[in-house]
């Protein structure tokens, strides 16, 4: 399948700009903690423009028109019962912040707040359920990308992780991270992101089948390894790390 090729060669890419990295810092192991010095400056600046380089090739996912809009069922947790979300929840979430940590320079905590500040995108996508049903709905929020501008990940990083407070644990991968369509929706059909559709943030990653686009999230992590979220990751219920559609 052209899509599986696809996905192929985007990881052989991801695989060879690593091994590029390797190679511009000798003598430095894998191991060592990460230090600012101008050869390291050399690879961070080559993985970053290679990145950004390969993001105008991703394919966007469809996008709709308002009149398209369907009704969308919310599934799976609807409200969830951690007394640390409730507490959240009585007070309209006002206590609510993200944090954003792991492999970057800068660890940052955000309000609902600050993600309004950063700049939005608004889109109009097919939410596709692994259990079989679809729907339409527009998606506020800030791509993912400009949050991880922001806290300033570190050129090692490959992953990113996601937390959230009915206690799943996902992660995907950087093509996915960066990829324009990627945000934490904080908006659903021009109202703030309702509780059964995971409010105050629900991640909206397009690209893949829709236990991906997690709700009701608590913490982010950009991590080096691989991390299939353990007891609380989706390979525990028999689901695929990547799902993309
Ligand atoms: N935290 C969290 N995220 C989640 C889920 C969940 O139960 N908890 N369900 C997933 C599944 S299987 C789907 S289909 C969608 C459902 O989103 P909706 O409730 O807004 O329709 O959220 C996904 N993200
Ligand atoms: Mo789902």
């Amino acid at each position: 399948m052209i899509d599986n090729q696809l996905i192929t060669r985007r990881r052989a890419i991801i695989a060879g700009l690593a091994s590029v990295g390797g190679m511009v810092l000798p003598g430095c192991s894998r191991e060592s903690p990460p230090s600012y010095g101008n050869l390291l400056r050399m690879g961070d600046n080559l993985t970053y423009a290679a990145h950004r380089a390969l993001l105008p090739g991703q394919k966007l996912a469809r996008e709709y028109s308002r009149r398209d809009i369907s009704s969308m069922p919310a599934t799976g947790t609807t409200n969830p019962e951690a007394e640390e979300y409730q507490s959240l929840y009585h007070n309209k979430f006002a206590g609510w912040s993200l944090s954003v940590e792991g492999m970057v320079s800068r660890p940052m905590v955000f309000t609902v707040a600050e993600l309004k500040r950063l700049p939005s995108r608004t889109q109009i996508t097919r939410h596709t359920c692994e259990e079989g049903w679809s729907a339409i709905a527009e998606w506020t929020g800030v791509p993912l990308s400009r949050v991880l501008d922001a806290v300033g990940m570190l050129p090692r990083a490959r992953f990113v992780s996601f937390y959230s407070y009915d206690d799943w644990a996902d992660s995907i991968d950087l093509f996915d991270a960066l990829h324009p369509q990627t945000i934490l929706a904080y908006g659903m059909n021009g109202r703030d992101l309702a509780v059964a559709h995971g409010a105050p943030v629900r991640l909206r990653v397009e690209r893949q089948i829709g236990y991906k686009s997690m709700k009701f999230l608590k913490r982010i992590v950009v991590t080096e390894e691989f991390d299939d979220g353990g007891e609380n990751g989706n390979i525990q219920n028999g689901w695929a790390w990547y799902v993309g559609i």
